[in-house]
């Protein structure tokens, strides 16, 4: 794999500084939840730090990556906010050269989640949205129950999500509304 600072360059020159100290945030939280849950913290970090590798690509650029190489169409329906996550590995393997099948899923599944994602899965998509910087009041209560339960924490930030986009009369991903029921759902 590349070195620490030659993947720290990259991510760079893809983002706005406020972006790039975000990811680092996000890294940074992502190793903390990887330790707490016995999750290979260097992969976590590794996903944390790139998860928001492809968020200012052009809107150009993904139509073509997403009708060239055999991704969903339906996918046009959407925008950056989806894509981000699901196309973005695209970017992120060609660019970076990132080839951990488990770090390119969390960051596949940490817009939308996941009816099954895994705890990596959930540690990436959580870590977003608890890193230090998050204040509002589902944040919080997300890094509460983080501290002893991932599936709660994801049903926190799930409910937040959902509720937004529907005051909002924003599209819902389907996959999301999917994940938010497999997650109210008690595990086993
Ligand atoms: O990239 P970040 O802003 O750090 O965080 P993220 O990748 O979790 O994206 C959060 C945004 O994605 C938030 O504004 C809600 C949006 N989002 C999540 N699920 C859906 C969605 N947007 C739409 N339109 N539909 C969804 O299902
Ligand atoms: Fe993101
Ligand atoms: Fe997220
Ligand atoms: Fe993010």
């Amino acid at each position: 794999g590349q070195s620490r600072a030659s993947i720290l360059a990259l991510l760079q020159n893809r983002l706005s500084p406020e972006r790039y100290q975000h990811c680092l945030r996000v890294e940074q939280t992502a190793r903390e939840l990887a330790e707490r849950f016995g999750e290979d913290v260097d992969r976590a970090g590794l996903a944390g730090l790139l998860h928001d590798y492809a968020k200012e690509i052009s809107k150009t650029d993904y139509i073509d990556v997403i009708k060239r190489n055999g991704f969903d169409l339906d996918l046009l329906h959407y925008n950056r906010g989806i894509w981000h996550g699901i196309v973005g590995t695209w970017f992120i393997k060609q660019e970076v050269g990132v080839t951990d099948h488990l770090v390119i899923q969390a960051i596949e599944h940490h817009t939308t989640g996941d009816p099954n994602m895994s705890t990596l899965d959930q540690i990436i998509f959580v870590a977003d949205f608890i890193e230090p910087e998050r204040k509002l009041e589902a944040e919080v209560k997300a890094r509460a129950a983080a501290k002893t339960n991932m599936r709660e924490a994801t049903l926190i930030e799930l409910e937040n999500t959902l509720s937004y986009l529907i005051s909002n009369r924003q599209i819902v991903y389907p996959k999301t509304l999917l994940t938010y029921n497999a997650f109210i759902q008690p595990k086993e």
